[in-house]
């Protein structure tokens, strides 16, 4: 596309008797030079001003002739699309699927028969429930939505970090999504289910709870994409070449283990980067450090649906990993990011019914319902039936069809023959034996409107999956109900919760009553169909059950002065860094500090920028001085007030104490480590790998 340099007039221009200036004074006119390209209109006209609009004078009106600046404004006014209703808030990056393990034996899909071959991939994580400028830390499910070009074509598992959903059937979507969003009279709240709407919705309708179970949990805030789970949700049916299908739900797992933050912590991330997410992405990817997920399957076959005691079809309920294990089968590396986030990110489509030979659907009623939605919104947002013509959508593999015209048609087919079938032996023919076809499942029935008989079952996963949690997960389940229902301002909606709790829970109904200061406690709510007791806790179901392989891929902030001790300081780095740890230094100037070798070191984030809510584990490393002179700071002493109430790990020399007294912080217990010299390090990052110090909870939590 570079053009040939052009010369341009810099002069400026004599009118009448006065002479005037072009641009403003000049210096704004970057010229084309050898390396850098002629700028041209989208007709590849060179322009030769862009500093100026074209005027009858240097104080008259603009001239409607001005092509250049029609064309310019008139694209800038149609910049933007519409955004998606949910899970509008979203990041994506490019990277690829390895296979590790055929399946073969269940699936004749091309993507799953050779180990070791590798198929391009795009990812899109998102929140929910916020708009697309909304912070990225809001409680709320995360999008986990995958895009695999495989040699058959594109299949797209769009997919959640939460593995059941709030309804079952699809018509009830847009009534849930409405009350979750903005209540539509005052269009707030921006991103969050704490208001009257979605409470009033989610207790009026039973099936949510066990959903609500998990979003009250710490999926919901969670560390970053890298650290989250993904969840196909629905059964999907594997078909082999025989014929033979199975059933199968899709997971994938984070190579460094599952991590959240606590709520506390979320929202003052919220202020402080809310781009938090798309941030540890962006970075991550660009430093190299390629975040990694397994993909993982439970295959089942209709024994286990006849026996499982829940409908495999009903998208409120998980198969437990007890029941049925995930094998893993292969990976999924996100290696690049995009070189445009409008271009790619924004208008990639997902399509549920984006799928291949060998992966076919269930009767799930949520998935048949999405499998309509998914294709009629990209049609909404991105104004064309030829979405598929833009780059991040379309096929990696040959493809040829006779769909023709529309809105920004790119391919349309050569030639004289745009049918088939036709006499010119001209364009593509259907292949009975490779192509798509669907699993001849019988159906028959009468037309009703009703539900299978198990999808009654509202509360026995719930109650399974809350005790599957850790005291600590139990305690944050309990005090996510408490917070969100203290911003519900009707009573008669709080108690309606509660009377739900009472099925899932006693001891969590109780507290939540308790929490919320409920006088009486209210009945439990009548169920649907009565519950099953007595199923086995499910590990799997918990983070904090399962520890994490590595301390790799999180986040160590240093929070220094001028004068800090250089060798602990020194030891700090290189020990983190051997870790894998992200280490930022952060300093009372952006300019960094000089350590007590008088060497220079620089600063990635000056103190007010910096918080400590942005690190997994801190470090406070100062001299006399600075310490004397952070004590004084409020943001630096924020710093360790909420590392130490977030249950963090910190670290910190003797020297640093006046910070923490003048922050009513006393660094004694085993969560915190004095560094008195460089072997103490070693010791710091060993406990780090617990991530969060969770004993110091309780103390510090009063209501
Ligand atoms: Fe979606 N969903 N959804 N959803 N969904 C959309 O499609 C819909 C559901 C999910 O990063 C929309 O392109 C219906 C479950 C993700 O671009 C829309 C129902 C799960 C994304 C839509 C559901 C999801 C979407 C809006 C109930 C987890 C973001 C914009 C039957 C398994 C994809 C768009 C991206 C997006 C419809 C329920 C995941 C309106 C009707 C269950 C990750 O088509």
């Amino acid at each position: 596309m570079d053009q040939p340099n052009q010369a341009h007039d810099m002069t400026d221009v004599t009118y009448g008797e006065a002479k005037v200036l072009r641009g403003s004074g000049g210096e704004t006119h970057q010229t084309a030079t050898e390396s850098t390209p002629v700028l041209t209109t989208q007709q590849g006209v060179p322009v030769a001003d862009d500093q100026n609009s074209l005027r009858a004078g240097a104080r008259g009106p603009t001239l409607l002739e001005d092509f250049h600046f029609r064309e310019k404004i008139f694209h800038f006014d149609h910049e933007r699309i519409p955004e998606r209703v949910v899970h509008a808030r979203g990041y994506g990056a490019h990277g690829f699927f390895e296979l590790t393990d055929s399946l073969a034996e269940y699936t004749k899909a091309d993507i799953f028969q050779r180990p070791g071959e590798r198929v391009e991939a795009f990812v899109r994580f998102s929140t929910v429930a916020g708009n697309k400028g909304s912070p990225d830390l809001a409680r709320d499910v995360r999008g986990f939505a995958v895009k695999l070009y495989t040699k058959q074509g594109n299949w797209d598992l769009v997919g959640n970090n939460i593995p059941v959903f709030f309804i079952q059937d699809a018509i009830k979507f847009p009534d849930f999504v409405h009350a979750t969003k903005q209540e539509p009279d005052r269009a707030f709240p921006q991103a969050q289910t704490a208001h009257d709407n979605f409470w009033d919705f989610v207790s009026l309708t039973p099936e949510s709870t066990h959903m609500l179970l998990w979003i009250m949990s710490d999926r919901t805030i969670p560390r970053s994409f890298r650290f989250m789970e993904g969840f196909g949700v629905h059964t999907f049916r594997l078909v082999n070449a025989e014929g033979k299908s199975s059933f199968v739900k899709f997971h994938w797992k984070p190579k460094l283990g599952v991590q959240s933050v606590v709520w506390n912590e979320a929202v003052k991330i919220n202020g402080a980067d809310p781009d938090f997410h798309r941030r540890d992405l962006w970075n991550s990817i660009a430093a190299g450090d390629f975040p990694e997920w397994e993909l993982g399957v439970q295959i089942f076959d209709e024994a286990f649906v006849e026996k499982f005691p829940f409908d495999v079809l009903d998208a409120t309920k998980i198969i437990p990993e007890e029941d049925v294990p995930v094998r893993r089968v292969g990976r999924l590396v996100l290696d690049r990011n995009v070189d445009n986030f409008f271009q790619e990110t924004e208008q990639v489509a997902f399509c549920t019914q984006n799928i291949v030979p060998g992966i076919d659907f269930t009767n799930d009623p949520l998935l048949q319902g999405r499998n309509f939605s998914y294709l009629d919104t990209q049609l909404k947002r991105l104004g064309s039936p030829n979405f598929t013509h833009i780059p991040v959508n379309a096929p990696r593999c040959p493809f040829a069809h006779f769909q023709q015209d529309g809105h920004m048609a790119m391919h349309n087919p050569k030639g004289r023959a745009n049918y088939e079938p036709n006499s010119w032996g001209l364009g593509p023919r259907e292949a009975p034996k490779t192509g798509y076809t669907s699993y001849p499942e019988p159906v028959e029935g009468p037309k009703l409107r009703v539900r299978p008989e198990l999808f009654a079952d509202h509360y026995s996963q719930a109650t399974q999956f809350y005790q599957s949690q850790t005291e600590i997960e139990q305690t944050h389940i309990k005090n996510a109900f408490v917070f969100e229902l203290s911003k519900v301002e009707t009573l008669a909606i709080r108690e309606r919760v509660v009377s739900h709790l009472r099925n899932v829970d006693e001891t969590l109904a109780l507290q939540v009553a308790d929490g919320l200061g409920l006088e009486t406690l209210p009945d439990a709510a009548p169920p649907a169909r009565k519950p099953i007791t007595g199923l086995k806790p499910s590990q799997a179901l918990s983070i904090l059950a399962n520890p994490l392989p590595t301390l790799a891929g999180r986040k160590l902030g240093v929070l220094v002065s001028d004068g800090a001790p250089s060798e602990l300081l020194e030891a700090v780095m290189d020990l983190a860094r051997t870790e894998g740890l992200m280490v930022e230094v952060v300093a009372p100037k952006i300019g960094g500090i000089t350590c007590s070798a008088g060497k220079r070191v620089p600063a990635q984030q000056k103190v007010n920028g910096g918080p400590s809510v942005l690190y997994d584990a801190v470090v406070v490393l100062l001299s006399d001085q600075g310490a004397q002179m952070l004590a004084k700071e409020a943001t630096a002493r924020d710093f360790v007030t909420d590392a130490w109430a977030h249950a963090k790990f910190i670290a910190f020399n003797a020297a640093a104490q006046p910070l923490f007294q003048a922050a009513c912080v006393t660094p004694d217990d085993d969560g915190c480590t004095e560094l008195a010299s460089p072997g103490d390090v070693t010791k710091f990052l060993q406990k780090c790998s617990a991530v969060r110090f969770w004993p110091r909870e309780a103390t510090v939590q009063a209501v």
